[in-house]
């Protein structure tokens, strides 16, 4: 009963996935209204878009980005640019709330001073993951990556350094925050096909939002 009753000073639930990686349970809860409407507002200027890869195939994740950087990848490969390649124009802004929440999360974790100047969002539809790869094209390496998942859940694969090294799978559900920086940050990682469901505030897809440190 006593235990019962500290349950409710306990701080947000925190863990820590490897060196340099936090998962934030639910960090992100609080602020769900804002983030849905900011990526609706980005989307209303930039829409989401599969992107194809060097080898010609296509992106199964929808993309697009706000800041003053974008990731895009085409036929020549992958690169941050700061013009969205498919409106000509600038990147949309990134919503107050992005920078805010990504600040906040990168402080809990032990990184102080983040400013992200580049959000990527991407959006599973059932059936769509993403394969192991590694971030790397980030200008400042020493910089985290703060990632906020909404909507559906997924398992995440986190691996090593090396393709080939053993893969540890993580739940990530709506408001979890991950920040990966110092000996996480270029681990291997993907996710799984997303399986159909229904979330209430979001429906029947995953969004996920890095906030990079591009340029
Ligand atoms: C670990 N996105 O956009 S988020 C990506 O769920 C990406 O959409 C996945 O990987 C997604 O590049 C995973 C978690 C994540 C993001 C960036 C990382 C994990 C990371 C960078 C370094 C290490
Ligand atoms: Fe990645």
């Amino acid at each position: 009963m006593g235990q019962r009753f500290f349950d409710f000073a306990e701080p947000p639930e925190r863990r820590s996935l490897a060196a340099g990686a936090v998962l934030l349970r639910g960090f992100a809860l609080p602020h769900e209204g804002e983030l849905l409407a900011g990526i609706e507002a980005v989307a209303a200027a930039s829409p989401f878009r599969h992107m194809p890869t060097r080898g010609g195939r296509r992106i199964a994740a929808e993309m697009t980005n706000c800041g003053a950087l974008g990731w895009v990848s085409d036929r020549a490969g992958y690169r941050y640019t700061p013009l969205d390649p498919e409106s000509g124009g600038p990147w949309p802004a990134m919503p107050a709330a992005f920078l805010r929440l990504a600040g906040e999360a990168a402080r809990a974790a032990g990184f102080s001073g983040f400013r992200p100047d580049a959000c990527l969002v991407n959006r599973y539809h059932p059936g769509a993951g993403m394969a192991l790869h590694r971030d790397d094209s980030e200008a400042d390496l020493a910089a985290p990556i703060v990632s906020v998942s909404l909507g559906l859940p997924i398992v995440f694969l986190f691996g090593g350094l090396e393709r080939s090294d053993p893969v540890e799978r993580v739940r990530l559900a709506h408001g979890d925050v991950v920040v990966w920086g110092g000996q996480a940050r270029l681990r291997y990682h993907g996710v799984l096909p997303l399986r159909a469901g229904h979330h209430p505030a979001v429906g029947s897809c995953r969004y996920n939002l890095t906030l990079r440190r591009a340029g």
